[in-house]
């Protein structure tokens, strides 16, 4: 009897003690996230619909500590765009009382981006067990180094490493070449440059995983056997190497290179307005601290210049050149630097649509397509331009995943299908340009 009743009373106790807790619990997660400010940093997806309300959101990006994750530069805000606007914690006040005071509508993409960058730089070796490949994780760039030696060594047959040049910051930027078996006489090749903007890193992942799945799967895959026998391929796995350690570092939203300019404090080029393609022309800024920023002339900059000498010099054997960028989901195609059609307009078409189409079919994900200028924005002075000028007339940007659900906080578990749609696009314009150039005897 008295046990029973004492059996009672504990109950009743538990279950109060329980009620009490759930509340101070949710009073608690109330407080962490806020409804109407969070103590994190987020990413807000504005709907700009005026242009009274492009001119104050541009305003906003530019006067208040945010970085502009899409459109990349505030001139690109216009009327009917939606934009990605970070903002750190201690700035989300002011930004929405802005953005509220003016009836513009926005909603809260991400919401703690600290717990998404620390998924994303997670130390590898945590758990040795898991079933997650090299190839689905970001890597350092001290691990991506260690990398393309490994790589060398395991591959005699196959992989050379090029040194093509250093960064302002002198760090080496090397160039994997991979080669098929078969000698070939008058062998044609292909280039991929990965990591031209600092945080755009499913950029660099994608150029690991192209070159581990060529070695793996060279002699057991029609198409990457075909592509190998055929082309040599070069590999850049990370253009702006200053900027991407500093991605790792210091600022996970950093685009440009590191180099210090002469005339502000403000650090770093935007490498994809460097090049020598109506340079610093609508598009770009001539001013160091913006994030498109073309430099000090065409070139200026050792990436930017390592990269123009290495095609210049290989300009009769490349016949395909590829620049690897996020996010967005779009194959394009030059001119980015001129509403002006290139002459084998129709043909690039051809060749990104059908890829674009392959993506849908087997991975069942929209990618946009089209020459650059009209199907992104105008902008000069990027290597796809200035490549196609040189002579390589299959010249391609492709923006992988996501289309801003995540940005450039792509999830880690996201790597495998971003960069499998990528390689069919790939592949797809790659065969097509074998047929098409192939040497006459
Ligand atoms: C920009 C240019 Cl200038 C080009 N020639 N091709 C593609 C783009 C888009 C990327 C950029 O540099 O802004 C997207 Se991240
Ligand atoms: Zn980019
Ligand atoms: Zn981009």
């Amino acid at each position: 009897m008295l046990t029973k009743h004492l059996a009672q009373v504990l109950d009743t106790l538990n279950m109060k003690a329980l009620l009490i807790w759930t509340v101070l619990l949710n009073i608690y997660k109330l407080l962490k996230t806020g409804d109407c400010t969070s103590t994190h940093d987020q990413v807000l997806s504005i709907h700009v619909t005026t242009h009274q309300q492009a001119d104050i959101v541009r305003n906003i990006s530019s006067q208040y500590e945010t970085v502009l994750w899409s459109p990349a530069s505030p001139e690109h805000i216009e009327a009917d765009t939606e934009v990605h606007l970070f903002v750190p914690a201690n700035n989300l006040g002011t930004v929405t009382d802005l953005l509220q005071t003016h009836h513009i509508t926005h909603q809260v993409l991400l919401d703690n981006t600290e717990e998404l960058i620390k998924m994303q730089t997670r130390n590898e070796s945590s758990d040795p067990r898991s079933s997650v490949s090299y190839y689905e994780r970001y890597h350092s760039l001290e691990d991506i180094y260690y990398w393309i030696n490994r790589t060398a060594q395991e591959h005699p047959d196959m992989v050379k490493v090029i040194l093509i040049g250093s960064s302002y910051e002198k760090r080496p930027l090397y160039v994997l070449k991979l080669s098929g078996r078969q000698e070939r006489a008058e062998k044609r090749a292909m280039w991929i440059d990965c990591g031209i903007h600092a945080r755009e890193w499913i950029s660099p992942a994608f150029c690991l995983w192209f070159v581990q799945y060529s070695l793996n799967f060279y002699n057991l895959n029609n198409d990457i056997t075909e592509m190998l026998n055929s082309m040599d391929i070069y590999v850049l796995p990370v253009m702006n190497p200053d900027g991407y350690k500093y991605t790792w570092t210091t600022n996970r939203m950093w685009r440009k290179n590191r180099s210090l300019s002469k005339e502000s404090n403000c650090v770093g080029t935007d490498l994809n307005r460097n090049f020598d393609a109506n340079w610093c022309t609508k598009g770009a800024s001539n001013r160091p601290c913006d994030e498109i920023y073309c430099g000090q002339f065409p070139e200026s900059e050792p990436e930017a210049e390592a990269v123009a000498n290495f095609l210049r010099s290989h300009k009769d054997s490349v016949k395909l050149y590829l620049s690897i960028h996020s996010y967005g989901q779009m194959l394009l195609f030059p001119y980015s630097c001129s509403n002006e059609e290139v002459p084998n307009h129709a043909e690039l078409f051809e060749l990104v649509q059908e890829a674009a189409m392959k993506i849908r079919r087997y991975y069942r994900n929209n990618y946009k397509y089209g020459a650059s200028a009209k199907t992104i924005y105008l902008a000069p002075g990027g290597s796809d331009d200035w490549a196609y000028n040189l002579g390589i007339h299959y010249s391609f940007t492709f923006e992988l995943e996501d289309r801003g659900r995540y940005g450039f906080l792509l999830p880690p578990s996201f790597i495998s299908k971003a960069c499998n749609e990528a390689l069919l696009a790939l592949k797809s314009i790659a065969l097509r340009v074998i047929q098409k150039t192939q040497p006459q005897p």
